[in-house]
């Protein structure tokens, strides 16, 4: 317990001030596209600032503002725990420890679910299949990844597996057309399992590095829709049986909460390999994060920070408790 107040400063961690490639590029630095989350946090500031002794009203406060910030009840009262653990063992004695106290325990929380998305070279194609509920940011995801694939010199594919609305094969032939990136789509209403089954063999044939399959938004509840998903699996497993490589799910950061129930659901439906959550620049409810990681301990892959295809970043723990709670020690 407690070991990360011993761990030795080192290139990893929230110590850690190498700048992530995008803010080289002269890209914002997450700090400003995450302002709202950290200003909700922002509160500890003036709150631990303020206080001269550490008693049980300011651990309630600090518990207070954590919840404020849409971290959850478990998680929110696995780092206040940890801390009164701390106060009481005599590691954290003045109101000045709290902060990098705290920032800690958000690391040691959140470090377990950073984990790169690894595209492996000897999958050919490497198969991402995205779902979630409707208007998270899916389409708008499978735009950046295949960017960013792209600019690492892989050959794209995607498959317009949402074939319910219209408007997204378009969505997605559209952003193939600009990009010259092929867009395996049939026409709206068909089967999305035999869209995405074509759009396999076709990535095969043409030896294609990563496809990417586009789903429609569906809710937990709608059972059939749920079970669409399972059968899209098992098609693409009569063509490799280890296909999806990664299935992804997109949760909205604005929606709080109920993005953490959103994983729970889609989790039992098929089971998920990584997350990614969007929507991050516009909301104070960052700290949602943190509920799905103390819940589901599922490797959360990019976050979004905005629109353009640079704003989708890889996790990285230590630069995501900086830029929430940027404490200097
Ligand atoms: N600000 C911001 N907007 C985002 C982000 N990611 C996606 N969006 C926007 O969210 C909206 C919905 O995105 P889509 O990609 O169409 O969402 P979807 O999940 O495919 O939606 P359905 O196909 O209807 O289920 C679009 O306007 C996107 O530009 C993000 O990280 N930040
Ligand atoms: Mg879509």
């Amino acid at each position: 317990m407690f070991s990360i107040f011993r761990r030795k400063k080192s290139g990893k961690g929230v110590e850690s001030t190498q700048m992530r490639p995008a803010e080289q590029a002269g890209v914002d630095p997450l700090e400003q596209r995450l302002e709202r989350t950290r200003s909700s946090l922002g509160g500890l500031f003036g709150l631990i600032g303020s206080a001269t002794t550490i008693d049980d009203e300011l651990v309630e406060e600090i518990e207070t503002t954590l919840l404020t910030a849409d971290m959850g009840v478990a998680a929110t009262t696995r780092i206040v725990d940890r801390l009164r653990e701390g106060i009481r063992q005599g590691i954290v004695t003045e109101p000045a420890e709290l902060l990098p106290a705290v920032q800690a325990e958000l690391y040691e929380l959140i470090e377990p679910c950073e984990q790169f998305l690894a595209v492996d070279p000897d999958r050919k194609p490497f198969v991402i299949l995205m779902v979630g509920v409707n208007g998270v940011g899916k389409t708008t995801t499978i735009g950046k990844l295949a960017r960013r694939y792209l600019d690492e010199g892989k050959k794209v594919m995607l498959a317009a597996g949402d074939t319910f609305r219209a408007a997204a094969v378009e969505q997605l032939q559209a952003w193939g057309a600009r990009n010259d990136v092929p867009v395996v789509a049939q026409k709206s209403g068909a089967d999305t399992a035999a869209v995405i089954y074509d759009a396999l063999h076709s990535a095969k044939a043409r030896e294609v590095d990563v496809l990417i399959a586009d789903t429609a938004g569906r809710l937990h509840t709608q059972s059939h829709l749920m079970d669409e998903l399972a059968k899209v699996r098992r098609v693409m497993q009569k063509i490799d049986p280890d296909a999806p490589h990664e299935t992804m799910l997109v949760v909205d950061a604005g929606t709080g909460q109920n993005a953490l129930a959103q994983a729970r659901q889609f989790n039992q439906a098929v089971p998920l390999t990584g997350i990614t959550v969007t929507k991050l620049d516009g909301t104070a409810r960052g700290g949602v994060l943190f509920a799905i990681a103390e819940e589901l301990k599922i490797p959360i892959r990019f976050i979004g920070v905005g629109e353009t295809a640079a704003d989708l970043r890889p996790f990285d723990a230590g630069t995501f408790v900086h830029a929430i709670l940027p404490v200097e020690r």
